[in-house]
């Protein structure tokens, strides 16, 4: 039977909140520390303001398409709207940001400082509610985050250059999962953590301490709906995965929501692909703030990213919403699928 002092003691160590969790890595933050507590805490209250409406959509008029198209020629649920407006208005409120792009919006948005200047360090790039088509059928869905520095001078107002920097130099990334459990899991450069939210107090605690990928697994996961799209090299990988020898064959286990296949992918071991097809000739996926933020968390998990070629991270962006296909996950998978791919030239139109 425990005493007080040691049930207290061992709930104490097994129970760090995101708060404690933070001020405790301040110091690992190569900036200035209490800016990072700002940037992730604004993102922690918008993910539990999104989190609840995101559990009862099924329960008000918040389902099904709003009568808006984005830049990606998606039809906008109306989460997704919601999504942008909460997240932009909680980054806007703690003064740090300089500057936020999102899927949502066709251009960024430039945000002042508190002394109406243009002083504030950082931008942050999101995907607000990624899968959100799977949201009326009450599939999970997610949000994505990347954040850097910017590097036009302060001082002046943001640029385009703040936002299109190289995913290797991202100073912080995350997502949040809006599944059976909500989760925010995030990096600043110092491995990847993962928060579980306790709804009913709403807390995040520190659940998943050090995530990493499995080097390798048997988990693949692509919409094969598009095989005859794709190209030669995810062809011979994918009848590569599900040809029977020693303890194969593989499991496709597909979500259609990008957070979830990664998060089950990166605790199980798998590949997650969206490459080029003869409909999606740049793949689907966003470099900004799809790729870059899911290739940083990979890396700090020990696993990788390409796209099906060369590092995600090394990739110059030369627009804030191109596409780039995407190859993440554990890192002798990505390895192997890329020997695959170099058997055929790079369709460089992308
Ligand atoms: P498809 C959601 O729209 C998304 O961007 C990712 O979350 C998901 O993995 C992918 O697209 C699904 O695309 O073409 O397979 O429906």
């Amino acid at each position: 039977m425990y005493s007080t002092t040691q049930t207290f003691t061992t709930m104490k160590k097994n129970n760090i909140t995101l708060g404690e969790f933070i001020i405790d890595k301040q110091t690992e933050f190569q900036y200035s520390s209490g800016e990072l507590s700002k940037l992730i805490n604004s993102i922690r209250l918008a993910a539990k303001v999104v989190n609840y409406e995101v559990n009862k959509a099924g329960l008000v008029d918040i389902l099904g398409a709003s009568d808006n198209i984005n830049i990606q020629g998606e039809q906008q649920q109306k989460l997704d709207v919601y999504a942008n407006e909460v997240f932009m208005q909680a980054l806007i409120n703690r003064e740090i940001v300089c500057g936020i792009a999102s899927e949502e919006d066709d251009h960024y948005i430039t945000i002042k400082g508190k002394n109406n200047d243009h002083n504030n360090k950082y931008v942050v790039l999101m995907d607000p509610l990624d899968g959100s088509s799977n949201i009326d059928v009450n599939v999970s869905v997610g949000t994505i985050f990347s954040i850097y520095r910017r590097i036009s001078p302060e001082g002046t107002p943001v640029q385009e250059i703040d936002f299109l920097q190289k995913g290797s130099q991202q100073v912080a990334a995350g997502y949040v999962v809006y599944g059976t459990s909500t989760m925010l899991v995030y990096t600043t450069g110092h491995g990847v953590n993962g928060f579980t939210l306790n709804p009913a107090i709403g807390t995040f605690y520190l659940s998943h301490p050090n995530m990493e990928y499995p080097k390798d697994g048997t988990i693949y996961s692509i919409n094969e709906g598009n095989y005859i799209h794709f190209p030669q090299g995810v062809k011979d990988y994918l009848k590569y995965c599900q040809k029977e020898e020693g303890d194969r064959p593989y499991t496709s286990r597909y979500i259609g929501s990008l957070v979830s296949d990664f998060h089950r992918n990166m605790i199980k071991g798998g590949i997650y692909i969206y490459p080029t097809s003869t409909k999606a000739p740049k793949g689907k996926l966003r470099l900004l703030y799809e790729a870059n933020p899911m290739a940083f968390l990979a890396e700090q998990a020990k696993g990788a990213a390409t796209d099906g070629y060369q590092r995600i991270l090394d990739i110059q962006p030369t627009a804030l919403h191109q596409r780039v296909p995407f190859f993440c996950g554990s890192k002798n998978m990505v390895a192997k699928a890329g020997e695959f791919m170099k058997l055929y030239p790079q369709d460089s139109s992308y």
